[in-house]
């Protein structure tokens, strides 16, 4: 009986070490062009285990880029609509994330800095001043390049994708 259940348990981990596994290599690629909920964990037998390691390495978690000297990072995220982005100022200097093009920021909103600053409802995808950290929802779909304001040979993309 101990022997048996040891088994199982050594089935268990293997299932669940190989699906992270799996996991892992669906998750590099997927910041460029896969927007699919990943289905390999469907299979799982135990559901709603399977379907938790889904979400943690979809598209729906969290997303932080990460400002420095060299630039953003990484410089390309998804996020599906209605997510969430952070940036974090690690670089030293100023960080004024905005919406391109440079220094209208009218992509996203389609309205300019002048109109649309200060973002109290936080819809124009402009930071509006220097700051250490800035986060905003998506809730359009789309290509979205941004740049800092501050230094705006600083830029990347932001891509929302139907939920
Ligand atoms: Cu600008």
């Amino acid at each position: 009986m101990y022997m048996k259940n040891f088994i199982w348990a050594l089935v268990v981990v293997v299932i669940l070490g190989g699906g992270y596994l799996l996991l892992q290599n669906k998750a590099a690629p997927a910041t460029q062009t896969d927007t699919t909920t990943p289905t390999s964990d469907t299979t799982n037998t135990n559901g709603s285990l399977g379907a938790n390691v889904g979400v943690e390495v979809g598209i729906n978690t969290p997303t932080v880029v990460t400002y420095s000297t060299a630039g953003f990072s990484p410089s390309e995220v998804t996020v599906k609509k209605g997510g969430t982005v952070t940036w974090t100022n690690t670089s030293g200097g100023d960080m004024w994330v905005a919406s391109g093009p440079h220094p209208a920021h009218t992509g996203y909103s389609g309205t300019a800095l002048a109109a649309h600053c200060p973002d109290t409802t936080g819809t124009a995808l402009d930071q509006c001043a220097n700051g250490s950290t800035y986060t905003f929802t998506f809730d359009k779909v789309g290509i979205w390049p941004y740049h800092n304001h501050s230094a705006s040979t600083k830029f990347g993309k932001v891509i929302v994708v139907e939920q």
